[in-house]
C-alpha cells in the first residue's frame, strides 16, 4: 500500500467499474477497509467474493478488489489496525 498522497489513488467517474490490487509486503495480517463501497474480491480464478467493505489480508497476499463507484465523494482507503494505518497504511480515491 502506499502512503496517502494528495492525490486520489485512484479517480473514478461515477458509474466507473474500479478493480484495485493491493500487494501485502509486510510481515502481518491487515484488514483492509474502503469506506462509502462495498466491494467482491475477483479471485485469481476469477470467481467472486461475498460483498463485503473490509477484507483480511494475509502477509505475502495479493488481493484484488472490483466495486461499482456510484457513490461520488472522496473516500477513505485503509488498513483498520488504526496504528497501522496512523503508521502510513491508508490511501483515498474520489468519486465525480
Ligand atoms: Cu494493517
Amino acid at each position: 500500500m502506499a502512503d496517502m498522497g494528495e492525490a486520489p489513488s485512484p479517480e473514478a467517474a461515477f458509474g466507473d467499474a474500479v478493480r484495485i490490487a493491493m500487494i501485502n509486503d509486510t510481515a502481518w495480517l491487515h484488514g483492509m477497509h474502503l469506506h462509502g463501497h462495498h466491494f467482491r474480491q475477483i479471485r485469481a480464478d476469477g470467481t467472486v467474493g461475498p460483498l463485503r467493505d473490509t477484507i483480511l489480508m494475509n502477509r505475502g497476499e495479493t488481493v484484488e478488489i472490483a466495486f461499482a463507484a456510484d457513490n461520488p465523494r472522496d473516500w477513505l482507503l485503509h488498513c483498520h489496525m488504526l496504528e497501522h494505518s496512523a503508521g502510513g497504511m491508508m490511501t483515498w480515491l474520489r468519486v465525480a
